[in-house]
């Protein structure tokens, strides 16, 4: 362990937050711990940006292998590094994927909580933890949702963040561990995994610019999403680790859009009209939909000085011209996973 330099230990981090997170963290001088999971593939392509010689004197970024299903590891690499913070980003985080795998989703994300709280509880560490919750846990519960909002899970990917959320406030009460979960609604990026909406429809808007594909096929285009920008998001995790006391904390635009209107905007970007290039296929409905979500964040402004810096438009163009600029430079990679499941 580093002495006095702030220790984090990122699960997720080659996910799209835990890059951002990481980045953020690196630059407030940090020395940041990421917790990969082994594949046969190195699967490290939005972090690879942060790689730091290990020989270097300011060596900060440390990858370790670990898996939330891996009760004993997590124990060991806590024992080990002892971190000041925890991020536990890492989950299995596709919604429409976790009614293919219920079982596996409430593994990672609820159980898994459960192995990384019960770590820091035995081993008596003072870290503090940040647990990725959802605005997805609200379900159909009426918008504007907040912290004081019922949840009603439609989703086994909502219903593992609410046993997390639960757990965590469970152990922040029993056991007097500093956790804060953070109620997250939708945050995207041109990191975003290409297989949720908005990158799927930003990485279509580039490549039928291009000549490359012809149609899209989407699923419901009524659901409404509250969509921020994912670099403001990490930055509201860190707060809530900086606070006095642990609490729970929304953080959204309050904003609220439909899939359709991100559609809409995303080809005007280009200059073409989405009506043309646009099909529904019922492949892409899920079992349950959540039809409307949009937070109010009105805590985090007040308690954690936090809000979102860019909007909506913004948003939707920044990712659009950011595909448009990797199908122009080659870097358009359409071997991956939307090719195979769409
Ligand atoms: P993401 O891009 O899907 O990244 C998920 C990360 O979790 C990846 O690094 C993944 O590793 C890792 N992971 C998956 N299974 C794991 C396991 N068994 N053990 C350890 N790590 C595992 O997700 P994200 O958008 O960055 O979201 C980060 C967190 O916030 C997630 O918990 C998500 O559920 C939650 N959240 C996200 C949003 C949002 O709008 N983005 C909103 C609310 C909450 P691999 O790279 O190896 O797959
Ligand atoms: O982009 P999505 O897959 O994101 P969803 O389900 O809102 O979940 C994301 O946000 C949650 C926060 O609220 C996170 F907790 C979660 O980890 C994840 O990051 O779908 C958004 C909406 C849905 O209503 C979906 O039915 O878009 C609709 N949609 C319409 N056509 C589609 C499609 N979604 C996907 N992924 N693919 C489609 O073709």
């Amino acid at each position: 362990m580093a002495k006095g330099k702030r220790t984090a230990l990122i699960t997720g981090i080659t996910g799209q937050d835990g890059s951002y997170l990481a980045e953020f963290l690196l630059a407030r001088g940090y020395v940041v711990y990421g917790v990969i999971r082994r594949s046969s593939t190195f699967n490290i392509d939005r972090i690879e940006h942060l790689y730091q010689d290990p020989h270097a004197r300011d060596y900060r970024l440390r990858l370790v292998y670990g898996n939330l299903t891996d009760a004993s590891r997590i124990t060991q690499l806590l024992a080990e590094i002892r971190p000041d913070e925890i991020y536990n980003l890492g989950a299995q985080s596709h919604v429409k994927v976790s009614f293919e795998q219920p079982e596996y989703t409430g593994d990672v994300d609820a159980v898994g909580v459960t192995r990384l709280l019960e770590s820091v509880r035995s081993l008596g560490l003072k870290s503090r933890i940040y647990q990725a919750c959802s605005s997805e846990m609200f379900g159909n519960a009426p918008a504007p949702q907040s912290e004081a909002t019922a949840m009603l899970p439609r989703s086994p990917y909502a219903a593992a963040k609410a046993y997390a959320f639960w757990m965590c406030r469970t152990y922040r009460e029993a056991y007097g561990l500093f956790i804060a979960n953070g109620i997250l609604f939708n945050h995207e990026s041109p990191r975003r995994g290409p297989t949720f909406v908005t990158r799927k429809i930003t990485r279509a808007v580039a490549r039928i610019k291009a000549g490359l594909q012809d149609k899209l096929y989407l699923g419901n285009l009524d659901a409404r999403r509250d969509w921020g920008y994912a670099p403001d998001y990490v930055e509201g995790m860190w707060r809530m680790l900086q606070q006095r006391q642990p609490d729970d904390f929304v953080l959204a635009t309050g904003e609220s859009h439909s899939v359709r209107e991100f559609c809409e905007l995303a080809f005007a970007r280009v200059n073409l009209d989405w009506r043309r290039y646009v099909k529904r296929d019922k492949r892409y409905l899920r079992p349950a939909e959540v039809d409307h979500l949009c937070g109010d964040a009105a805590k985090a402004r007040r308690v954690l000085g936090w809000k979102p810096r860019v909007t909506f438009t913004e948003l939707v163009n920044l990712m659009v011209d950011a595909d448009v600029e990797a199908v122009q430079a080659g870097r358009d990679d359409f071997r991956s996973e939307e090719r195979w499941f769409k």
